[in-house]
């Protein structure tokens, strides 16, 4: 069966299929830099089921656009043949991450487009990163994201939640989509119903007035938090000109005193 494995980049994808079929041909991330460029598919046993493990490229905004990734996904899945019905998608996200709004909002929202509702049965949503956040905190971190509008419109229509606190022992999460069935994304559908091309569908989803507001919030949020960073650091600035200037004040005063003890002496010494 065909499981794809989707989410931002950096949030564990390549790592967990490099875990699950145990090849040292899987490149993972080393820094923050998007690492997965293709779809590729990586068969594997696990008991007695034969699953493709489907890596993509993450989610992002600086290489590749949602709307690339998007298209890479959509036309590797038109392109196969034969052609491949998903049994299931795990959508992996990292707990660290504290960005509800802005890129990972929208890439997510994206996420549900290309999917559409009636796909949730066969979604699992994996949080990852889990040695990275006290346990307490990554609990109502998850908390948050099953409340937020995205995650809970998934969940609500059938999704489930999973957390990763260790890549080697993640099979039971592949052993879920043994009770599901493969079906087609929206996306899918929507090609073969409407006989749409590709691109149309793509640009459908990407330039949705929906995606544009949601882009238009992700600019928003980054202008607010660089403005923020810039009060920040201005305040710093001026914090350390008064710091400069309370030890020029006081060095002079030094000076000074040092000049009057020096005339004083020097009037004693006159005197006698
Ligand atoms: N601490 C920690 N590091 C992790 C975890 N999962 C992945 N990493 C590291 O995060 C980096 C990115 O992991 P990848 O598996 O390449 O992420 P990806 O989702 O495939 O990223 P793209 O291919 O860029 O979309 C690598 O250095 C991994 O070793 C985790 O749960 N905890
Ligand atoms: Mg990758």
């Amino acid at each position: 069966m065909n499981i794809a494995v989707m989410g931002p980049t950096g949030s564990g994808k390549s790592t967990f299929i490099k875990a699950m079929t145990k090849r040292d041909d899987i490149a993972v991330g080393s820094n923050l830099k998007p690492e997965t460029n293709i779809v590729q598919g990586y068969p594997v046993e696990i008991g007695s089921e034969s699953f493709v493990l489907i890596d993509t490229p993450g989610f992002d905004d600086q290489i590749l656009t949602d709307k690339d990734v998007l298209g890479m996904i959509a036309a590797w899945l038109q392109n196969s043949r034969p052609a491949v019905k998903l049994t299931g998608i795990i959508y992996l996200y990292r707990i660290n991450d504290n960005r509800l709004h802005g890129s990972s909002q929208r890439a997510f929202r994206m996420f549900n487009r290309l999917c559409g509702d009636d796909y949730s049965p066969n979604i699992v949503l994996a949080t990852t990163f889990w040695d990275m956040v006290d346990e307490n905190k990554g609990i109502s971190r998850e908390a948050e994201l099953r409340g937020s509008e995205h995650w809970k419109r998934m969940i609500e229509s059938g999704a489930g939640v999973e957390r990763i606190h260790n890549y080697e022992e993640c099979q039971h999460i592949l052993e879920i989509f043994t009770r599901t069935e493969p079906k087609n994304l929206h996306v899918q559908e929507e090609l073969a119903v409407t006989g749409a091309s590709l691109s149309d569908v793509v640009d459908s989803i990407a330039d949705s007035a929906e995606m544009k507001a949601l882009k238009a919030q992700q600019t928003a949020d980054r202008e607010a938090a660089e403005a923020l960073a810039s009060r920040q650091a201005k305040a710093q600035e001026d914090k350390a000109r008064v710091a400069a200037r309370r030890e020029r004040e006081s060095a002079r005063r030094v000076l000074e005193q040092q000049e009057a003890l020096r005339n004083t002496q020097a009037e004693a010494h006159a005197t006698a």
